[in-house]
């Protein structure tokens, strides 16, 4: 069944960050940066944070039933597109300009995934290496992470084995995986092949999507990939609440055949 908008818009956190957070002056020390940017951080987090309860707040009031609730979160270098392909899923639209990510964000969307009203909660975080310790506190809450690299970008491709070990060190040692290769409209520019990108997720036992938040080409495919593979594994934990339905396909990743789906 075709998934459907979620009625709830959440307000974006992310801005772009002050002249302050890139300038500092001359006379600062090594210590003094070191600190503000910690203080910044964490300003910015308890911020994040507030913004949450809020929101969780409003949330509880809408009158929107669902099933199940799946925490997705987004990671990869800064620049590969994973606000876009947020943007892309949950409101339909993509915006050249890059504003990179402060800290975290988050969108809701209300799917139906094999019969089962699922309300995904997509957490979207910062690729900067100033905000890992703000974005992997956030990596434990993940039932299913979406691991994106940038097509035109073969050092993007390279550290995903990094954002792997990362998932190891801070998440749930069950939580559902999948490769995203995005800007695969970017054909010219292509420099990570398709069966580099299989290969890659073959390894890892994880499905597999060349993605292009641009042209919206298997985004929703992607994002309802790893929804399903998370609902499959809840459901077969008996966490799938009383509306889960027999005959649910339970391909989990690192069962089966890797799906892919080279777009170019
Ligand atoms: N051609 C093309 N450009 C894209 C695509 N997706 C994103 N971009 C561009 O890539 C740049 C970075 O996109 P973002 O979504 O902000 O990247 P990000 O991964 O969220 O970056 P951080 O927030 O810094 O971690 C922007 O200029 C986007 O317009 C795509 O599918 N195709
Ligand atoms: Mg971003």
């Amino acid at each position: 069944m075709a998934p459907r908008i979620a009625s709830i818009s959440i307000a974006p956190l992310s801005f772009p960050p002050t002249p302050q957070l890139a300038l500092p002056s001359p006379e600062d020390t090594e210590a003094q940066h070191q600190h503000q940017q910690q203080q910044q951080q964490q300003h910015q987090h308890q911020v994040n944070i507030e913004a949450k309860q809020k929101q969780r707040g409003k949330m509880s009031q809408q009158s929107a039933p669902y099933d199940m609730q799946i925490k997705l979160l987004m990671i990869g270098d800064s620049g590969v597109g994973k606000t876009c392909l947020l943007l892309r899923y949950a409101n339909d639209s993509f915006s050249p300009t890059f504003i990179t990510t402060i800290g975290i964000d988050f969108k809701i969307k209300n799917v139906d995934i094999d019969g089962k009203r699922i309300k995904l909660q997509i957490w979207d975080t910062a690729g900067q290496e100033r905000f890992r310790t703000i974005t992997t506190s956030y990596f434990r809450g993940a039932q299913g992470i979406l691991l994106v690299y940038d097509v035109t970008d073969r050092r993007s491709f390279e550290s995903i084995r990094n954002w792997v070990s990362q998932i190891q060190q801070h998440a749930d040692v069950h939580v559902n995986k999948i490769l995203v290769g995005n800007k695969c409209d970017m054909l010219d520019e292509k420099v990570v092949s398709t069966e580099e990108g299989q290969k890659l997720a073959k390894e890892f036992g994880i499905e597999f999507w060349e993605c292009s938040a641009k042209n919206d080409i298997n985004v929703e495919q992607a994002f309802i990939g790893i929804a399903r593979d998370v609902k499959d594994r809840l459901v077969a934990d008996g966490g799938g609440g009383p509306a889960a339905s027999k005959g649910l396909s339970l391909n989990k990743a690192g069962q089966g055949p890797t799906r892919n789906k080279g777009c170019c």
